[in-house]
């Protein structure tokens, strides 16, 4: 069977289900009052206009020592994940962020202090937890993988003016689906990483986006975040998230040479607006 090429990737990324989060009209959430909990403005709509260029910035320990601090912040938004801080590594990885993916994990485990720790706050933030497969919400709302139905009610009502979301689970099984269908091997069923989510949505937010340290760079190392001492090669390469298929993919997604990737750890794709089919 013929590889789709880079082309028809973004293609078939382009062409498939927007971005969807929770809107607040769906069951249960309805009857539970969501309508009025939900921000009234989709996420897509909540950012004012298309960010002209975008920096996605993975929490790989191979960023430390990169001295690309300085360019990440001279782009117009800049996506970081669950609890990976700038103070102290803001010549490596900046200090703007303008969105903040975190999994459910970030809001139930009360060691990242959600409700209080500032880097959460004053940024568009957008969470997600693994619902199973298909799995009907109404289920998903009665044993998320970690509870973060409650911390997102409080924080919605400490915090109405911020942009939170949830994803739909759905949208994120059509990236699974998106991963399986251009992989050879069977993907194990667990949904994709937060950058690989990160990635897509930037696609939709942005004209250009450049990806650090997504695809390892010859700084690689076992160290997992540059950010902790932790050391577990799982981090780059993926145990329960299929990440190394997801870096296989968006590698053959992108056209930058290979010595930028080497050396720099960084890749560059089109937003959806710029991609014709
Ligand atoms: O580690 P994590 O991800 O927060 O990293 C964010 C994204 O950066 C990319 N990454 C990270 C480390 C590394 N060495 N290489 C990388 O490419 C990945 O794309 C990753 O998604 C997650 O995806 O949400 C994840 O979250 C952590 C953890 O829950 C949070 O950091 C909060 O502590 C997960 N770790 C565990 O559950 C122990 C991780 O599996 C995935």
């Amino acid at each position: 069977k013929k590889q789709r090429d880079r082309k028809q990737l973004l293609c078939q990324l382009k062409q498939q289900e927007p971005l969807r989060t929770l809107t607040g009209f769906e069951e249960p959430f309805a009857s539970l009052g969501w309508k009025k909990l939900v921000p009234h403005q989709p996420l897509e709509q909540a950012i004012s206009a298309t960010y002209r260029t975008c920096a996605v910035v993975s929490s790989a320990g191979a960023i430390l020592n990169s001295s690309l601090g300085r360019e990440i912040d001279s782009h117009d938004a800049v996506l970081r994940f669950n609890a990976a801080p700038t103070e102290g590594y803001e010549n490596d990885v900046g200090s703007k962020t303008t969105i903040r993916i975190i999994n459910s994990q970030i809001m139930a485990d009360p060691r990242h202090r959600f409700a209080y720790s500032n880097i959460y706050k004053n940024i568009t933030l957008l969470a997600w937890d693994p619902a199973p497969y298909s799995g009907n919400l109404e289920n998903w709302y009665k044993k998320p993988d970690h509870n973060l139905f409650t911390p997102y009610i409080k924080q919605r009502r400490r915090s109405p003016s911020q942009a939170f979301y949830i994803m739909h689970p759905d949208f994120l099984w059509n990236l699974w689906d998106f991963l399986q269908s251009n992989t050879e091997e069977n993907v194990h069923p667990n949904p994709p990483s937060s950058g690989f989510i990160g990635i897509i949505l930037m696609m939709s937010l942005c004209e250009k986006l450049d990806i650090y340290e997504f695809i390892p760079s010859k700084r690689h190392t076992t160290l997992c975040h540059y950010y902790d001492h932790y050391h577990d090669v799982a981090c780059t390469l993926g145990a329960y998230h299929p990440l190394f298929y997801e870096k296989l993919l968006i590698r053959r997604m992108t056209t930058v040479s290979l010595d930028e990737v080497v050396t720099k750890g960084k890749v560059t794709l089109p937003g959806f607006s710029q991609i014709d089919c």
